[in-house]
């Protein structure tokens, strides 16, 4: 189905729903919270008699973007709900989404499982929050308001899933939409001091990291965070695999691996140009050709990922 159709079938089911409930994924990113939050907060400046309520496990270090809502499980009774940065059903943020009436998928990821009753995905976006703001001008004649608050968010998303326009995801309607949003009132620097800032324990966690990696054959990085180290350094496995990206500094190096010791062992890979969402896809996991995630169950099926690694930087 042709973007503009879908975006307009988004639209008017919105629009025919006085209740509506935002999910995104587990273990949520500044795009998870910008774009189910941005649209949040479009749809509350621009229906206030609607109910709407963003859901989902709150993630402590986000917590300056947006608070979420608890709400009873009756609530998805007759309800719409609408899933963002979702790439399957089993990374839904609180299953209950299962009990609403109507469904909505928006999310940049490939689309391995298509759900949803209206299913959007593009995967040239650089993060869904980008394709939050166009829902927006595509509503713009039709009601759609988008407030400050809602263009902090999305340029939040937008900053996080790009590295503030640093990966080759951010493309000239990257930019377009980032000069729209800048034109909105909100603290700018504020934003930025929030999103960089680190507790003490994770800047001496990047410490340890940058002085413990190493370098295989092929240029290839890896990285062990076994729980005596996330004890040490008081960090959750969510909080040390936020870290991944540092080793991408490393000069000369094409792609990494980052463990995290949890049950099971979890996978972080980056690239900076061999494909490596396939390997991802080989054990447990999926993601983008240049970032993605997997799961391995022992330190001994790690080693097997990252000889494929080596073996894919050739
Ligand atoms: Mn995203």
């Amino acid at each position: 189905m042709k973007t503009e159709t879908l975006k307009k079938d988004i639209i008017e089911m919105i629009k025919s729903y006085e209740k509506i409930i935002i999910h995104r994924h587990v273990r949520p990113d500044l795009d998870a919270y910008g774009s189910q939050c941005g649209l949040g907060e479009i749809l509350k400046a621009s229906f206030p008699e609607k109910k709407i309520y963003m859901v989902g496990t709150p993630a402590l270090a986000l917590n300056y973007l947006h608070e979420l809502d608890e709400i009873e499980d009756e609530e998805w009774n007759g309800a719409l709900a609408i899933v963002t940065d979702t790439a399957n059903q089993e990374r839904i943020d609180d299953n209950r989404y299962v009990k609403a009436e109507k469904l909505i998928k928006i999310d940049h990821h490939p689309n391995h499982d298509a759900y949803g009753d209206i299913c959007w995905v593009n995967v040239e976006a650089s993060a869904t929050s980008e394709m939050i703001f166009e829902l927006f001008e595509a509503g713009k004649n039709m009601g759609f308001i988008c407030s400050p608050e809602a263009a902090r968010l999305l340029y939040g998303g937008i900053a996080g899933d790009t590295g503030h326009f640093l990966y080759p995801s951010t493309s000239c309607d990257t930019f377009r939409i980032v000069s729209e949003l800048v034109k909105y009132d909100f603290d700018r620097n504020q934003l930025h001091t929030e999103m960089y800032e680190e507790p003490m324990n994770m800047i001496k966690l990047q410490g340890y990291i940058l002085e413990n990696f190493e370098t295989l054959e092929n240029n290839v990085g890896n990285i062990f965070i076994t729980n005596e180290i996330k004890e040490k350094f008081n960090v959750s496995s969510s909080d040390a695999s936020r870290l991944v990206s540092i080793l991408g500094n490393v000069k000369g190096i094409k792609a990494w691996a980052f463990f995290t010791e949890d049950k099971p062992i979890r996978v972080n890979l980056r690239s900076k140009g061999t494909i490596i969402n396939t390997i991802a896809e080989k054990y447990n996991g999926g993601g983008h050709p240049l970032a993605s995630g997997a799961n391995v169950s022992s330190w001994d099926e790690a080693k097997l990922l990252l000889k494929d690694l080596v073996d894919a930087c050739k």
